[in-house]
């Protein structure tokens, strides 16, 4: 019996002298970390492990980040009574909430609300100086800035839920709390106190989009691992020379379906499908409340919904 080549379990383990990367700009800081190779991690991608460059916004936000979970840790801690046990035991459960309404958009006291609001600062500096490392990595390395275009988006729903939906409602008690179960007691509540967010076109789309990427990984995935044994994971080879593994991968799709994306498109629809969930996620959150407190009553007005 010949074993078939199946790889949606089997890794390639690649052990080559390890590769420092390309030089860096003028002004960069040295890389850290001498190279090492696992094979574990080799189970799920590069077996090569480092160098990492840390640079000024990489430690900066690691730093704010560390400081964000501490506040958002230690806080549930004093809930528990400093019980590390209670602790371990109910973490799910627990949250830092933000303020209640009579605070308005002033700075409540600490343990008011204030602490979820310095845990707020905290973790979107983190989230920003992530952004801009990401944004001047790619710069540094002669690359396009399509990731982090596409994690601008993730921020600005991460942004509308936190932040500018609370400026605009005037009130910080309506940003989400920080914790696991409470922040999806949030999620329903919000939908509850908006009349069902199935009604808001924009949480349609962020949905179409969310399933539309599930399901463009699938395939892009599936059809790449089925023409591996051609080569077809070698994607820039494939790009300017189609060869036999992107040619087979493309006459798939079009004997299937009559019509496929190239090695090159199918990685814009999901960078696309990805980036307009969140986006449009984004804009039906700051749509709630602000210009349409209901969608179920929305819904009727314009006809999507019965009564
Ligand atoms: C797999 C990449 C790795 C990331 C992981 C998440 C933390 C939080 C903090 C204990 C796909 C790391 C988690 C750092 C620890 C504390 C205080 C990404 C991968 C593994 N949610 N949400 C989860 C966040 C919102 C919703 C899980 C963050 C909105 C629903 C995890 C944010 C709404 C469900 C989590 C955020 C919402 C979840 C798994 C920020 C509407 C689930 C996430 C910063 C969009 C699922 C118990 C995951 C679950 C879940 C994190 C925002 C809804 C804890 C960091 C307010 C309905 N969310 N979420 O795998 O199991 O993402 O919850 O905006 O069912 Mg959420
Ligand atoms: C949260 C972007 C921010 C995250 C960032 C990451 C860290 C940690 C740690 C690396 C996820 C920061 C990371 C800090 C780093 C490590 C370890 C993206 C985030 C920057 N819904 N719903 C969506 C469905 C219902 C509700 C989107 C389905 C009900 C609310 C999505 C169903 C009610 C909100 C979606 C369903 C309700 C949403 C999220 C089905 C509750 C939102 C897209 C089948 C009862 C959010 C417009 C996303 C949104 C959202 C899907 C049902 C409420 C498409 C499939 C009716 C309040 N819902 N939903 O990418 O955008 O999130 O709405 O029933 O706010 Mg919903």
């Amino acid at each position: 019996m010949t074993t078939e080549y199946q790889n949606i379990f089997t890794s390639v383990q690649l052990r080559a002298p390890a590769y420092q990367g390309v030089a860096l700009p003028r002004g960069s800081w040295e890389r850290s970390w001498k190279p090492s190779y696992s094979h574990l991690l080799g189970r799920f991608g590069d077996p090569q492990v480092g160098p990492i460059y840390l640079g000024w916004t990489g430690v900066m936000s690691l730093a704010a980040g560390i400081v964000a979970i501490e506040i958002i840790g230690l806080n549930m801690l004093a809930q528990v009574n400093w019980s590390p046990i209670e602790f371990m035991r109910r973490l799910p459960w627990l949250a830092l909430e933000p303020p209640r309404p009579e605070y308005g958009l002033t700075i409540a006291p600490l343990a008011e609300g204030g602490w979820w609001l310095m845990a707020g600062f905290f973790l979107t500096l983190s989230i920003m100086l992530w952004w801009v490392r990401v944004y001047t990595r790619a710069r540094a390395l002669g690359m396009g800035t399509h990731v982090a275009w596409a994690f601008a988006s993730a921020i600005f729903l991460y942004l509308s839920l936190g932040f500018i939906r609370p400026l605009l409602m005037g009130n910080f008690s309506h940003g989400v709390p920080f914790g696991i179960f409470p922040h999806l007691d949030w999620t329903n509540q919000f939908s509850i106190d908006h009349g069902n967010l199935f009604y808001n076109p924009f949480h349609m789309l962020s949905i179409a989009f969310l399933y539309g990427s599930a399901l463009l990984f699938a395939m892009h995935g599936a059809t790449i691992l089925a023409v591996s044994r051609y080569g077809g994971e070698r994607e820039l080879e494939q790009i300017t020379d189609r060869g036999t593994a992107a040619e087979r991968a493309a006459l798939f799709w079009r004997w299937t379906m009559g019509f496929n994306a190239t090695v090159e498109s199918i990685h814009r629809w999901a960078w696309w499908c990805a980036t307009l969930c969140t986006f449009t996620g984004a804009l039906g959150i700051l749509l709630s409340g602000t210009a349409v407190d209901n969608w179920f009553e929305w819904g009727v007005k314009h006809g999507l919904a019965a009564r």
